[in-house]
């Protein structure tokens, strides 16, 4: 009888485990290469933040890249109203005005930002031969 509830515990566990998986690959959206390059060479991205977080939330860049993230809040919450920024700074905010934040791509790997309370978060991707 105690090796039938464990192979019970043990069949339930997986089903729970697989449920997970699943949730987390619908979430991950392919990262952008979105934006205009200016004159400068860096290429400026609008960035909306609203009650579903960050879009776009997964942005692409090359290794070195200059990227002007310009972030926009359209939604009245005080949980998005604030930013941390990659470079780990908490910058304010304001409902509908633009505010630019610089960020370089990292030569490998990511580099993320979120709200002030890292309930929504967005990445910066570097993707060598994006
Ligand atoms: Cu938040």
């Amino acid at each position: 009888m105690l090796r039938g509830l464990l192979i019970g515990l043990l069949v339930v566990g997986t089903f729970a485990c697989d449920k997970g998986d699943k949730g987390k690959k619908e979430s991950k959206e392919a990262p952008v290469t979105a934006g205009k390059v200016e004159a400068d060479g860096v290429r400026r991205i609008d960035v909306t933040a609203n009650q579903d977080g960050y879009t776009p939330d997964r942005i692409a860049g090359k290794p070195g890249e200059k990227l002007m993230l310009v972030f926009k809040r359209t939604f009245d919450a005080e949980c998005i109203a604030q930013l941390k920024t990659p470079d780990g700074k908490v910058v304010d905010l304001p409902m509908n005005k633009p505010v630019e934040v610089a960020v370089t791509v990292p030569q490998s790997g990511e580099l993320g930002f979120a709200c002030g309370m890292d309930m929504f978060k967005g990445t910066i991707v570097a993707q060598p031969n994006g």
